[in-house]
């Protein structure tokens, strides 16, 4: 695994952007790009990290950019991925798709699984901030159980998609899950997504202190804490073998019970609404989750 410290030292985003303080997309965002050494082009639906970006002539980003329509983000990454291929710039360049999850697994999910079906040759990584944020918090379909939106008053009441298991379904080369809160298994795993050809899906969670209502200084805190839970998991799935990463992987190798759902859901606004019986729901919900990843990493599967 790469070390923070042997992270390339060449910046893509730039100092200075229009993101809240403390916005889990920008920490994630800088090194993807590092990951891809710059030579890339993004397609962006509406969302934060258009908001990120800027616009022309003040973009935070020094990367080539194209703001796409909201259902399109994949079907502009496939075409950007053929105009390359047809430059004879396919090996120097790559394509990524990046989007919320309401761009990806509500709106946008049309052309993504085409793409995937396709196996057209991109990244297309979703960012989970897990509601409609950039438009003031609406629940997407993976805004988790009990969270209050400005569509769910009294709190969701579905557990969110799993998006990267229909992902994986399409049988994809690469599908991976992480957090914006470890920096060097996003890089790590969209380094490798960068030498694979097809469709690689990564799905990232990325803490939101506006939508989720905590303090900018804990998004890396309350990221990792999800991930001590288990209601986040980093795992990846190579050619259809799946396999736990870094802070899951201990986890499991210690084979202890994890932290308490109760830790994480007390640390945000959004969840003070929850009844003991909802916390206990989304606890069992997680139980089960997290058996059957590790069952999956037991059976190398
Ligand atoms: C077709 C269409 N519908 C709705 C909108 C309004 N809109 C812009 S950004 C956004 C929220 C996007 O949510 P998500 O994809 O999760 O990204 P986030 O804002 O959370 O980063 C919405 C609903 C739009 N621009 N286009
Ligand atoms: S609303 Fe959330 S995701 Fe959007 S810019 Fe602010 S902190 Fe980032
Ligand atoms: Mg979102």
């Amino acid at each position: 695994m790469t070390r923070i410290t042997e992270l390339p030292t060449t910046e893509y985003v730039l100092p200075g952007n229009r993101a809240c303080a403390g916005c889990g997309i920008g920490i994630a965002l800088r090194v993807v790009t590092k990951a891809l050494d710059g030579k890339m082009v993004m397609t962006v639906p509406a969302s934060c990290l258009t908001v990120l970006g800027g616009m022309y002539p003040t973009s935070s980003v020094n990367v080539p950019w194209i703001n796409v329509a909201f259902p399109s983000t994949a079907a502009a990454a496939a075409g950007a991925a053929a105009g390359l291929r047809a430059m004879g710039k396919a090996d120097d360049m790559t394509v990524l798709a990046m989007a919320g999850d309401g761009g990806t697994g509500d709106i946008g999910i049309q052309a993504l699984s085409g793409a995937a079906e396709r196996n057209d040759d991109f990244i297309y990584l979703c960012y989970d901030n897990e509601a409609y944020m950039n438009t003031g918090t609406q629940r997407s379909g993976l805004t988790p159980a009990g969270a209050r939106t400005t569509t769910t008053w009294a709190g969701k009441r579905e557990n969110p998609k799993d998006l990267p298991r229909i992902m994986e379904a399409h049988n994809i080369p690469y599908v991976a899950s992480t957090s914006a809160a470890y920096p060097t298994d996003v890089f790590d795993k969209v380094a490798k997504a960068r030498e694979i050809h097809g469709l690689r899906y990564i799905h990232m969670n990325t803490p939101c202190p506006s939508g989720w209502s905590f303090d900018p200084k804990d998004t890396v805190r309350l990221g990792k804490l999800a991930v001590e839970c288990g209601i986040v998991v980093l795992y990846e799935v190579e050619d259809g073998v799946f396999r736990l990463t870094g802070r899951s992987a201990a986890l499991a190798k210690a084979g202890k019970a994890l932290t308490p759902v109760a830790e994480y859901i007390a640390t945000q606004g959004r969840f003070k609404a929850m009844t003991a019986d909802a916390v206990a729901e989304v606890q069992a919900w997680v139980d089960k989750r997290w058996a059957g990843y590790v069952a999956r990493e037991r059976a190398g599967e």
